[in-house]
């Protein structure tokens, strides 16, 4: 009875600890996603950009391009392809803007989230070279997040960084 009751126990504990394993890689793998901060590149006062190649990428490439900021793009492969960050912002208005290379007009576009507006389909403003795509404004309430996110429209662009501008 006793020695029941202890191999009870002892695998009621092994339970317990698995559980607390799972939770804990659970935490901290929610906690990298959740809590990983982009590093902020400040240009100006009120501009700052962050690459996209520091986005948490879903089934996305990054590639090496000498005149990428940072070196390096980001490529998404399909529908299922997107590139989500979240910034702190001040309260206030901005425009932001998606520096991207599309190799040519059938692959060029790519559709933008910011904060709680509407999609954009959006694409550089001309083929060949990183060029700015036309910019969203956007009206941040109140101190806190601003979740971006890029998804595929057309294959081959090359996402290199996202700029914030304060604007009036
Ligand atoms: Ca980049």
């Amino acid at each position: 009875m006793e020695k029941k009751n202890s191999s009870m126990g002892a695998g009621f504990s092994t339970i317990l600890w698995c559980v607390l394993a799972v939770l804990v890689v659970a935490l901290m793998g929610s906690g990298c996603a959740g809590l990983m901060k982009p590093r902020i590149h400040r240009v100006a006062e009120d501009v700052f950009f962050v690459e996209v190649e520091e986005f948490t990428l879903t089934n996305a490439k990054v590639q090496e391009l000498d005149n990428a900021s940072g070196g390096k793009v980001v490529v998404l492969q399909d529908d299922t392809s997107r590139a989500e960050v979240t910034v702190q912002l001040s309260k206030g208005n901005y425009r932001v803007t998606v520096y991207a290379l599309g190799p040519s007009g059938e692959e060029d576009a790519f559709y933008l989230t910011v904060g709680e507006q509407w999609e954009e389909r959006l694409y550089p403003f001309s083929t060949g070279e990183i060029l700015p795509a036309q910019d969203v404004s956007l009206t941040q309430q109140a101190d806190g997040p601003c979740k971006i996110v890029i998804r595929f429209a057309e294959p081959n662009v090359q996402l290199d960084r996202v700029e914030f501008k304060r604007v009036p």
